[in-house]
């Protein structure tokens, strides 16, 4: 009831100053319909350097990339090996090679990708994808710069191949609107290069970030280099370019986009962790809480 009413309070003032100064929305989102996850988060003290070190970029930049060792714990590189080879086994299935050969897929929302792990696809106890989502040191990076525990809002994973098209929907500059805050995790699963179009992003312009000053008043507009040069300079973009294995953490609710193939295909999984009560449907499945879960930050994020 409270989420269901907040969420049509925050679509109305989402990208305006909810973003920009912490005004009463922002205080019932975080101490009215997420106290708990706050305070459970609050209280949660953190040894681990690779930990800090992360949330202070993440604070400050809005986003955080490096070597999926810097973010992951050991024993889920084992997680990371077997979802990596579903991915890529996927990805050379000989109906995603056509549609790279045809510069088109059958997608309809993005013709210029082919989804690998669907959003809609069921993460059972076995699932390599949901160990790695729960993956406690990822959690406490994302708990610690949400300043709550959050909720995993989605899994997926895709291939982005080269097209004749002009940049269009997710390849342009973008907020995006799952909530007002959020944590998207990217993790390249091959060596993506300038001309794979690398994940891009305006360091600052995350919730309360130092360059988040102009926000359009429309959050779901998509905006060409050009303009989008207007208000940050290109040289101020990070562009992340990075052997297989790097791992992005961005809070995607800053302006992004992934950037157009030119010449190579960029494939990878994905994370969106929210708060408790995201504005997007939550379109996770995942039938059961794993036998394995032996932590309440995990189960929460499952809740
Ligand atoms: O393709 C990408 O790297 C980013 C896509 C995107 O905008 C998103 O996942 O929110
Ligand atoms: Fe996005």
């Amino acid at each position: 009831m409270l989420g269901s009413s907040l969420t049509k309070y925050r679509k109305r003032l989402f990208g305006r100053k909810a973003l920009q100064k912490k005004t009463l929305p922002y205080y019932i989102w975080r101490f009215g319909a997420n106290a708990g996850r706050t305070i459970r988060s609050a209280v949660q003290g953190s040894a681990d350097q690779d930990v800090r070190s992360a949330v202070a970029t993440l604070r400050t930049n809005g986003i955080v990339v490096g070597s999926c060792e810097k973010f992951l714990k050991k024993a889920s590189l084992e997680d990371l090996r077997q979802a990596s080879s579903i991915v890529l086994a996927a990805a050379s299935a000989s109906a995603v090679e056509n549609s790279i050969a045809k510069g088109r897929s059958d997608n309809a929302q993005k013709d210029f990708m082919v989804p690998l792990v669907p959003w809609e696809m069921e993460h059972g106890p076995d699932s390599p994808f949901l160990k790695l989502a729960l993956d406690p040191k990822l959690l406490e990076i994302v708990s610690k710069y949400l300043g709550m525990w959050p909720q995993l809002h989605a899994i997926g994973g895709w291939i982005h191949f080269p097209t004749a098209d002009s940049p269009k929907k997710s390849q342009l500059w973008h907020r995006d609107p799952e909530d007002f805050s959020i944590t998207k995790v990217f993790i390249y699963l091959n060596d993506v290069g300038p001309d794979a179009g690398p994940f891009s992003y305006v360091p600052g312009t995350q919730p309360f970030g130092k360059r988040n000053g102009k926000i359009s008043k429309n959050p779901e507009k998509h905006i060409t280099d050009e303009e989008m040069s207007k208000q940050h300079p290109s040289d101020s973009w990070l562009v992340c370019t990075g052997p297989a294995g790097t791992m992005i953490l961005a809070d995607t609710v800053g302006f992004h986009r992934g950037g157009k193939p030119k010449s190579e295909n960029r494939i990878l999984i994905t994370f969106t962790y929210t708060s408790g009560v995201p504005i997007n449907e939550r379109q996770l499945r995942v039938p059961q809480i794993p036998p394995w879960v032996d932590s309440e930050m995990q189960r929460y994020a499952l809740r």
